[in-house]
């Protein structure tokens, strides 16, 4: 008969091939060598030390892990989603680095790039020697891309040099990155843009005073005419399909990734009610906390058989972005509401950067928001059971 694991009642990971569980031990293994021993102290710095830990991400094989060639892995999705689910148990800011870096800049290139581009940027950035950021949100334009104010104008007619100018803001491993993915108004549509670190007229000024993915490095870049060669554009997509096609790659990370956010809370605070002596018993004897840490339970397994249901859907290439919607929106609301409810279970030790709670909870109210608010993953819900459009 099937074992009886608290960690995981249902015994989900036995629906996981053998290596698909391989991956998530290696990544599993990695994080509490490697990250767990310091990421209290990375978060409450506010600190991350990217450039030493990317090769090694690299070398994990987590970078683009789901892309083909140029270095990458050609990892299944189901096998990607259980290595997003270990590195966010660890923290959101460490997935999310693996996210922007594979799922959105690295996809974006191996998507629209040229082969030239492929060729420049994919084995480095697999390897984790260079690191790239996706440039999508502003300012003044989050929830609605659409209207983005960043443009780029040709200068020399068709074959010419690009001239872009505007801002983007909230960019993940901005001030870091190698080469950034912009998205750009231009005169035929949204188009995507390699702007490489250095190049004149870009600069990137680092948000100060998070108090969430404090161990993730977040930027503004700002353009003032910037002068880019014609082969800086990716040629293969225009339109803001090309962004959000790529956002729903990352966006599939994230609703695994949460899977492990709230899992890494379940079981801390599972941990701790054992431990834990109050009016000389166990405070898991209680029945209240006996509730709090079967909801918590109840809610890691139905989020990870959501998680993989969208991943065999998306094996089979039949994943719509309503689906990762589902997941996305699932997924995330469920790891905040485990982690506050776990924060309750390790009462005042629950505020420390000792134990991982407090930090989860703080990280997933960033994760919350972007990759698509809340709020809009209702609306692109609401339409698809409606028929209606409710964004504007
Ligand atoms: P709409 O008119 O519906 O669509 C415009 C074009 O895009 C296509 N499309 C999609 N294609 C692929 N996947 C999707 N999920 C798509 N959604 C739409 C659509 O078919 C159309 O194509 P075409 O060829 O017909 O022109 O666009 P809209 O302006 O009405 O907006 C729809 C809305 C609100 C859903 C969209 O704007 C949206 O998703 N907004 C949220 C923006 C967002 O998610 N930003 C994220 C920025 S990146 C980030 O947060 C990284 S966090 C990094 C980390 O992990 O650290
Ligand atoms: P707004 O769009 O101004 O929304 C404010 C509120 O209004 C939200 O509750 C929203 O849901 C609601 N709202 C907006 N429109 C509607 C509507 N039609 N109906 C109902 N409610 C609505 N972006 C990138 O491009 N690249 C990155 O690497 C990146 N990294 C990020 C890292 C961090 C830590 C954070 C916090 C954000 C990051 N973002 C990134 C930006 C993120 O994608 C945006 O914050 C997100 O898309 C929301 O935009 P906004 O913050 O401008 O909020």
């Amino acid at each position: 008969p099937t074992r009886i694991d608290p960690a995981d009642l249902l015994a989900v990971g036995d629906l996981l091939s053998d290596e698909e569980r391989l991956i998530r031990d290696t990544v599993r293994r990695f994080t509490e060598e490697r990250i767990r021993p310091h990421i209290g102290d990375w978060f409450e710095h506010g600190t991350v030390p990217v450039r030493e830990l990317a090769p090694e991400l690299g070398a994990l094989g987590v970078l683009g892990m789901h892309l083909d060639g140029y270095g990458c892995a050609g990892a299944g999705a189901v096998a990607y989603g259980v290595a997003c689910m270990e590195l966010e148990a660890a923290d959101s800011g460490l997935r999310s680095f693996v996210s922007v870096q594979g799922s959105l800049a690295m996809r974006s290139i191996h998507a629209y790039g040229s082969e030239e581009q492929k060729q420049r940027w994919l084995p480095g950035m697999a390897a984790g020697e260079l690191i790239g950021c996706f440039g999508l949100t502003e300012p003044d334009f989050g929830s609605d891309p659409a209207n983005m104010r960043t443009r780029a104008v040709r200068k020399g007619g068709e074959r010419g040099d690009w001239v872009l100018s505007g801002s983007k803001m909230w960019i993940t491993n901005g001030s870091i990155a190698d080469v950034a993915v912009v998205w750009a108004q231009t005169e035929e549509g949204v188009r995507g843009f390699l702007v490489e670190r250095g190049t004149p007229g870009l600069t990137a000024t680092d948000v100060h005073g998070k108090l969430s993915l404090r161990a993730s490095v977040t930027s503004e870049l700002a353009f003032d005419e910037v002068v880019l060669p014609a082969d800086a554009v990716l040629p293969g997509v225009t339109g803001l399909r090309g962004p959000l096609s790529s956002l729903n790659e990352a966006r599939y990370g994230i609703l695994w990734g949460t899977v492990g956010a709230a899992r890494d809370c379940y079981t801390a605070a599972l941990d701790y009610a054992k431990s834990r002596i109050q009016f000389d018993r166990p405070i898991a004897g209680f029945q209240l906390t006996q509730q709090k840490l079967v909801e918590m339970m109840l809610e890691v397994e139905k989020a990870y058989l959501v998680a993989l249901r969208i991943g065999r859907l998306k094996e089979e290439g039949a994943a719509r972005p309503q689906h990762i919607s589902f997941g996305k929106l699932n997924n995330v609301r469920t790891a905040l509401e485990v982690a506050r409810s776990a924060r309750t279970v390790l009462g005042a030790n629950g505020i420390t950067t000792e134990y991982p709670v407090l930090r989860h909870a703080n990280n997933l109210e960033s994760v919350l928001t972007y990759e698509g608010t809340s709020e809009i993953h209702t609306l692109i819900l609401g339409e698809a059971i409606t028929g209606e459009s409710a964004y504007r």
